[in-house]
């Protein structure tokens, strides 16, 4: 298949393109991506040089950056009438700025968490670890304020922040669960999660929770270490 998505299940923003690819109703080929074998590293590293994934190849051409990659979708294979960022230039920009916030200010403090754990013990950094909890903590406030009388972050559409949302925040409460009083939040989060395109993408997870440096604090609807 022309289109490939190089990609890992557990990936927070790996979940973002599939969850986005998932609304847009596209098949895409997906290779997955082992970054802890060299070889493969080597090779992706050579596709693009950040290393990160996902990344997505159209017949050649390589596209970098979750939030190009869902607008490149949209614009090129996206199924007649799925949009994930409107047509509108002023509705389009708040779709982008919450896309944003979601990667900087959730996503970013969230992935500190995981890469601290991975480290070796002696190597760990409780100052880096607290300045993005409070991170996540000033984020929440942020979204569950934003949240007044929307469905989703920036309406009654899913978009493109929502993509970047589900995961974001999925990952996020492993490390910093929700304070009880961010009650508009908390029902945002059910409601990602009950979206099938985000339920069809935790569920491709599901077998590989196991290896989440975080799992700890995977709720046992998500991950049941007895099971
Ligand atoms: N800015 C990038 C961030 C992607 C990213 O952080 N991907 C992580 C996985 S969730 C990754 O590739 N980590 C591997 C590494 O850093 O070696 C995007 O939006 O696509």
């Amino acid at each position: 298949m022309a289109l490939t998505l190089h990609y890992h299940p557990l990936s927070s923003y790996c979940h973002k393109a599939l969850i986005a690819l998932d609304e847009l109703g596209i098949q895409v080929e997906k290779k997955l991506l082992n970054l802890g074998d060299p070889t493969e590293r080597d090779a992706h590293l050579a596709l693009w040089p950040t290393g990160k994934m996902p990344l997505l190849v159209d017949d050649g051409r390589v596209v970098p950056e979750t939030s190009i990659i869902i607008e490149y979708l949209q614009r090129h294979h996206a199924r007649e009438g799925r949009r994930l960022i409107p047509d509108d230039a002023g509705a389009a920009l708040d779709v982008r700025l919450w896309d944003r916030l979601f990667d900087l200010y959730v996503m970013t403090p969230m992935q500190a968490h995981t890469s601290d754990l991975l480290r070796p013990e002696a190597d760990r950094d409780p100052i880096s670890v607290a300045e993005a909890r409070a991170r996540l903590l000033m984020a929440y406030e942020l979204v569950d304020r934003q949240l007044a009388g929307r469905t989703w972050i920036t309406g009654e559409a899913f978009t493109l922040a929502d993509c970047a949302a589900a995961p974001s925040l999925f990952y996020a409460v492993t490390y910093v669960p929700l304070p009880a009083e961010r009650r508009q939040l908390a029902a945002y989060f059910e409601r990602l999660m009950a979206r099938p395109s985000v339920a069809r993408t935790v569920e491709q997870a599901r077998p590989f929770f196991k290896w989440y440096p975080g799992r700890a604090g995977l709720a046992k609807r998500f991950f049941d270490p007895a099971a």
